[in-house]
């Protein structure tokens, strides 16, 4: 049994999503964690004796011109790692939570073990940042154990950070408890949706790397050749564009905008299918939660995502922009049963097998063991 710490963004987002999750298999496994973070981790959504939570508090002196969250972070954890003493502390982000925890690991009596593990948009975007880079890679070279969650972004971050320390990629996971196909027979009923409609569905924070323009159009080229809905869930700056968008292609009565939603399992039980377009992810949670429920997936040639999609196998990738070709491989398998079953079929058999949250997380043990 180790004492984890566990840093990650509380807030919705798939960093967090898998370090609360990770955390909670943990505690079932065994071990004692310990959230270190600035609110309650939205996931958190079960009472266990093993899983403490410890708010980062910030104090509001008016010198202060930005309040210092990183350094308020750093002080927690070095409190919590002496209180509890603290095996591991792991933390998700390079940027700020391993900068913090390398701070929190020199100003700690107990000695702790850093493991970091990067999610994609710290190195993606950050690293590129000349002001963040050299701290960046401070952090991952003083981490005891670094980790990506794509092959693609641990060769990534080796690459723009110049850096030869060791990044194991330990692949994303899912609540396989939670995402599994539902049979919910009225579901597209309530939703407007005819039973023969097939129904095209969309999650994401609607950030500019999602492309969401990419999603309407590729939808509009779907929807001019079969009976169809486009299901759009989530909520972020690219929201109004594309309302607009819908409109301007007239598609306001086949596509649904739902906003954030809390049981995204049941609306991607009732899709066909799933597109994610992006120019940018290091894995794209959202495409094994989809194969979990069933749902086939069209994503693009980018980062983690060709690790997630075999293509030609549990589903399709395209090139960034290519709605032509993305609208083809959506009508070919919309419209053949057997391919879609067999790309269901196959796809949720990776997510039982692959990433299996119980392997991955062995994967994880076995990481803290060796530190
Ligand atoms: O994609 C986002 O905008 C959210 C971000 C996050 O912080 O959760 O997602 C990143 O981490 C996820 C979990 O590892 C990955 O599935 C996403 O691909 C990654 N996003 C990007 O790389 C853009």
């Amino acid at each position: 049994m180790k004492k984890i710490g566990i840093t990650c963004y509380p807030t919705v987002g798939g960093s967090g999503i898998i370090a609360t999750e990770l955390g909670m298999l943990l505690a079932e496994a065994g071990h004692e964690i310990h959230f270190i973070t600035s609110s309650m981790p939205f996931r958190l959504n079960h009472v266990h004796p093993a899983i403490f939570y410890h708010e980062v508090e910030m104090s509001h002196y008016p010198v202060f011109q930005y309040p210092p969250y990183d350094l308020a972070l750093a002080s927690k954890m070095a409190e919590v790692i002496d209180q509890e003493k603290l095996d591991v502390l792991h933390v998700h982000y390079a940027m700020p939570h391993a900068v913090s925890a390398i701070l929190a690991k020199n100003i700690a009596e107990h000695s702790v073990k850093i493991v970091t593990t990067l999610h994609g948009t710290d190195i993606t975007v950050l690293g590129i940042d000349q002001i963040f880079k050299k701290m960046i890679k401070y952090a991952i070279e003083q981490s005891d154990v670094v980790t990506a969650v794509s092959d693609s972004l641990a060769s990534q971050t080796s690459d723009m950070l110049g850096t030869d320390k060791e990044i194991k990629t330990v692949y994303n996971f899912v609540n396989e408890k939670e995402y599994h196909p539902k049979e919910l027979p009225d579901m597209k009923e309530k939703y407007g949706i005819e039973p023969h409609e097939k129904v095209v569905i969309h999650v994401s924070n609607f950030r500019q790397v999602k492309r969401i323009p990419d999603i309407i159009h590729t939808f509009a080229k779907v929807a001019e050749r079969l009976p169809a809905k486009l299901l759009m869930v989530g909520d972020g700056p690219e929201y109004s564009d594309a309302l607009r968008l819908v409109e301007d292609l007239n598609l306001q009565d086949k596509t649904l905008f739902l906003g954030k939603q809390k049981n995204v399992s049941e609306l991607l039980s009732m899709a066909d299918l799933h597109l994610l377009m992006s120019e940018k992810e290091s894995f794209g949670l959202v495409l094994l939660e989809a194969m979990a429920c069933k749902v086939p997936c069209i994503g693009t040639n980018v980062g983690g995502i060709p690790e997630v999609i075999r293509h030609g196998e549990t589903g399709y990738i395209v090139e960034v922009g290519d709605t032509e070709k993305a609208a083809d491989y959506a009508i070919k398998m919309l419209d053949d049963p057997e391919l879609h079953s067999k790309l269901q079929e196959s796809g949720y058999e990776d997510v039982i097998t692959r990433f299996h949250s119980s392997e991955i997380v062995k994967q994880y043990e076995s990481l803290y063991d060796g530190c």
